[in-house]
């Protein structure tokens, strides 16, 4: 049962329906259904398929835009509920979180913030497309645990080696970790550029992060 409405959640997507988006989330939370699952295994199959739309050229900017749109009015409903299920209510550390310069994806981003805090981390989100200066400073102002860092296109990934390079010279780079996620980035990446960590979910994300502070 949960599986049809799965499909309609991606499919919700796909076609870019805002309400129905939002309205099949509401569905979901009423119905008990657990809203990590309903992201991952629902919305985030229409998200990945209006990808691929994108990448073989049968869905331009606007399809973008409107499932972009979408996937934000079904977030509003589920990361609330998603917030509310967190598991270790303990002080966990302190995350300054950002999507890099010139990158304005933030789903993702937002769905990482949503679990950290949920699971006990002081998340302070800087928010889309943040100047590498900016993210040290704050690293600086909340005396930082972990810099986690998510990029989602191939031409701003680069600003992930940025961030690290940026801590190295403001001397912050031996008091925090380094996280960095998103859609281009993977473990060899993390060698690549000097960091401490990869997460491929927002799940994941945490576990990381409670590995790289010794508390997993
Ligand atoms: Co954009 N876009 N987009 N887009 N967009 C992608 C990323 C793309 C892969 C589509 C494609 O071609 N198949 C492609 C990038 C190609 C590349 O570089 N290799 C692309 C492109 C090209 C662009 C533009 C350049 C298009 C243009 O203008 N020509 C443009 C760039 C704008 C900019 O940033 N400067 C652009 C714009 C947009 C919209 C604004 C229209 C919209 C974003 C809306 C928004 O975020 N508010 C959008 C969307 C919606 C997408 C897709 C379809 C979906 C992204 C998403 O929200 N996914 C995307 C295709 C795709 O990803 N398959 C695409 C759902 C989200 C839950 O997953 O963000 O991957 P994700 O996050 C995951 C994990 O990656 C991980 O956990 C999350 C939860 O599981 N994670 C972390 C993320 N950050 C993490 C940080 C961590 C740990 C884990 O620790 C630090």
């Amino acid at each position: 049962m949960n599986e049809s409405l799965y499909r309609e959640m991606a499919q919700s997507i796909i076609n870019g329906n805002v309400e129905l988006a939002a309205s099949l989330a509401t569905r979901a939370v009423e119905a008990g259904i657990d809203p990590l699952e309903a992201v991952n295994k629902g919305y985030s199959a229409g998200v990945r398929q209006v990808g691929e739309n994108f990448s073989n050229g049968s869905a331009y900017i606007p399809e973008l835009v409107i499932a972009g749109a979408a996937m934000k009015s079904a977030m509003a409903v589920l990361e609330p509920e998603i917030a509310k299920r967190g598991e270790e209510r303990q002080k966990m550390g302190v995350v300054v979180l950002a999507t890099v310069e010139g990158d304005i994806h933030d789903i993702g981003k937002n769905l990482v913030g949503t679990i950290m805090s949920a699971y006990g981390f002081e998340v302070h989100d800087l928010g889309i497309d943040v100047p590498t200066s900016q993210i040290v400073e704050k690293t600086r102002q909340v005396n930082a645990d972990i810099v986690a860092v998510s990029a989602l296109l191939t031409t701003t990934m680069i600003q992930q080696r940025d961030v690290v390079e940026g801590l190295r010279q403001a001397g912050l780079r031996d008091s925090v970790k380094v996280m960095v996620g998103g859609a281009p980035v993977d473990n060899s990446w993390v060698k690549e550029i000097g960091a401490d960590g990869y997460g491929e979910d927002a799940i994941q994300a945490v576990n990381v992060a409670k590995e790289l502070l010794g508390l997993a």
